[in-house]
């Protein structure tokens, strides 16, 4: 008994970090719900009940969830392929995420963009465009738009290490750095793109190290677990905030299924995919949570069923909503009025 106690008050001394109790809890729903919407959302594209494809994050949670769950609500956020843990804890509701991935005419494009292209106006979160790390630019853009105003405000541009290559993106990063922006770049290496080693995509090993040839910090952190990255992205919003420039994390993760759903994935080894299933996010935060008493079997069996319901309901409401009408095809188009 005393040896236990021993134990638990060492672990709180080791995990050191400003975050509490009802935090943590709440960070721990938004990594479940992330996790059993994605898997749902797997299975419900293999019975074919929408089109298109999907982009599993199941193993990537901790690096959405977390620098979401920091963020205010006109904080911005510009997600890719693979936020939709971003999406979900920064606002944007199940029905709206299922609308969307089913294309109905109730969801926020009207059924025109890709499944996994979450976004809402009013909560900061732009609907992303396919092109890699065109987000980037648009988060960098609305850092811009915050200094100019004088708004305490803070963007984060999601991006692959993939999207690290493309030229726009040092543009983006060189601009932050040359006006100090409040801007966060989320660079979630999970050695992949498609099907690009990471080997083959930059020349330096680490993917932080490029932000020192824009004048900002770069760190590389294990981006699957949680208080890690909780603490690393409060540090760099809070000096966003303070008005001291951009941060570029770099967060080490790994995505267990295809690059979409339509990608057997069989460039890579069966010992590289079980080696990162051993490094699961969730059971590792839960184990924390559950060894500090923060968090109980019946609590997670609650909040589990609750999500759930929820994930359920969502699914029914975007089956049960129609198709966009085809004239809606020509609305909202940029350039409706032109001419
Ligand atoms: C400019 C551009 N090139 C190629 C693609 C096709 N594409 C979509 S996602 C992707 C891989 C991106 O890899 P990474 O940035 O590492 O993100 P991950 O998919 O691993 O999350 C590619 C090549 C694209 N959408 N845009
Ligand atoms: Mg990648």
């Amino acid at each position: 008994m005393a040896a236990a106690t021993k134990k638990t008050s060492k672990k709180k001394k080791d995990v050191d970090h400003p975050f509490t109790d009802k935090q943590l809890l709440e960070v721990y729903h938004y990594l479940q719900k992330t996790r059993l919407m994605d898997e749902q959302m797997r299975k419900l594209f293999r019975k074919a009940r929408f089109a298109g494809t999907f982009f599993s994050a199941v193993g990537q949670e901790a690096t959405t969830v977390c620098p979401a769950y920091l963020l205010e609500k006109d904080d911005f956020i510009g997600p890719s392929h693979r936020e939709i843990g971003a999406c979900i804890t920064k606002g944007i509701t199940l029905k709206e995420i299922t609308t969307q991935i089913y294309a109905r005419g109730n969801s926020v494009d009207k059924g025109k963009s890709h499944p996994c292209h979450y976004g809402r106006k009013d909560i900061n979160v732009i609907n992303p465009a396919s092109t890699v790390a065109s987000q980037t630019v648009l988060a960098t853009g609305a850092a811009m738009a915050y200094k100019i105003r004088g708004d305490k405000h803070v963007a984060i541009g999601f991006f692959g290490e993939g999207g690290t290559s493309r030229g726009g993106w040092h543009e983006s990063l060189n601009f932050a750095g040359v006006h100090k922006l409040p801007a966060i770049y989320v660079c979630q290496n999970n050695f992949w793109a498609e099907s690009v080693p990471a080997s083959l995509q930059a020349g330096v090993k680490k993917f932080a190290d490029r932000a020192k040839a824009y004048g900002f910090p770069g760190v590389t952190i294990d981006g699957n677990d949680v208080v890690t990255v909780l603490k690393t992205t409060k540090e760099a919003i809070d000096r966003a905030r303070a008005g001291e420039g951009p941060t570029l994390i770099e967060m080490l993760t790994y995505r267990w299924y295809g690059h979409s759903e339509i990608d057997p994935a069989d460039y890579r080894t069966q010992d590289e995919c079980d080696l990162w299933r051993k490094k699961d996010p969730i059971p590792r935060f839960e184990k924390y949570l559950m060894d500090e008493k923060i968090l109980s079997r019946e609590r997670k069996e609650g909040i589990i069923s609750e999500i759930e319901t929820e994930i359920k309901e969502a699914i029914d409401f975007a089956e049960e909503s129609p198709y966009a009408d085809p004239e809606e095809a020509l609305t909202d188009v940029y350039g409706e009025n032109y001419g």
